[in-house]
């Protein structure tokens, strides 16, 4: 063979560029990725998504590490005998030490996650949601994102697919029902008081879309023939993008809007300005 040529002392100096252009490499990775971290968080629910996040990042990675470690340490002590001697323990030995393993990567990874998770998806995808929460329609489209609020009532007037017009009734709100007469419609801008509970209704005219709010951990599929509820809170003053998150089609890039988290007061000038009241 090849290899049984090359001078042993050449042989480390190999080895000791390809580790080290695996270390660089894995160097410059966590450098840039920790540059491009996640975007400041703006919602109550996202440091459960975050700190569920970081826990994955963590355990996965320490994990992960201590397993190439043992590999490499093997490989190199293995390398150094001229033939395969023995295994290292029975083959039973092999197979309970793998399973059990396994398993605690499992537990480590998944038991962790549910922990953490699983009060942010109740607290999410609220079973009953808060009772002084701002509701919100949000019907995705290509490539846009119609809003509707239900105004004074509370309540959404009816809709009917009949009566879409792209132009002047984008989801086909039926204007004769007495629900439908204070709703406020927007495309591409919501604007929500901060520290309240948000409830965005999720709706689809034509595909699948995601409603994706960086900023706020907020990602969400909107499901034709489906209404997905999702609840969660705006922390933070500001402009957040909103931005489509399913290749829905070749428009896809520019399905952008904007949710404004505002003080009350300011919310309030807004749902009039919206409704045409001054
Ligand atoms: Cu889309």
């Amino acid at each position: 063979m090849a290899m049984a040529h090359t001078p042993p002392s050449k042989r480390s100096v190999e080895a000791l560029l390809v580790g080290l252009l695996f270390g660089f490499t894995g160097v410059l990775g966590v450098l840039y990725g920790a540059r491009t971290w996640l975007p400041p968080l703006a919602s109550k629910h996202g440091a459960g998504i975050d700190a569920m996040l970081m826990y994955l990042l963590v355990s996965v990675g320490t994990l992960f590490l201590i397993g190439h470690i043992a590999l490499g340490a093997l490989i190199w002590r293995a390398a150094r005998q001229s033939r395969i001697t023995h295994r290292l323990t029975p083959a039973r030995t092999e197979w309970a030490v793998s399973a059990a393993l396994g398993l605690l990567m499992a537990l480590v990874a998944e038991g962790g996650v549910l922990a953490i998770g699983l009060p942010v998806w109740s607290e999410y995808f609220a079973a009953t949601p808060p009772a002084d929460a701002v509701l919100v329609e949000v019907t995705g489209q290509q490539f846009t994102w119609n809003v509707r609020y239900p105004g004074a009532d509370g309540a959404f007037g009816r809709t009917d697919p009949r009566l879409i017009d792209d132009a002047s009734n984008p989801i086909g709100i039926e204007r004769s029902d007495p629900a439908a007469a204070d709703d406020v419609t927007s495309v591409n801008e919501i604007a929500v008081p901060v520290n309240r509970p948000v409830r965005v209704r999720l709706r689809s005219k034509d595909m699948v879309h995601s409603f994706f709010l960086p900023h706020l951990r907020v990602k969400q599929d909107a499901v034709p023939g489906m209404t997905i509820e999702i609840v969660f809170v705006p922390t933070r003053e500001g402009t957040f993008e909103i931005a489509c998150t399913q290749l829905c089609g070749l428009g896809h890039y520019r399905m952008q809007g904007f949710l404004h988290v505002v003080p009350e007061s300011e919310f309030r000038r807004w749902m009039r300005e919206q409704s045409g009241g001054s």
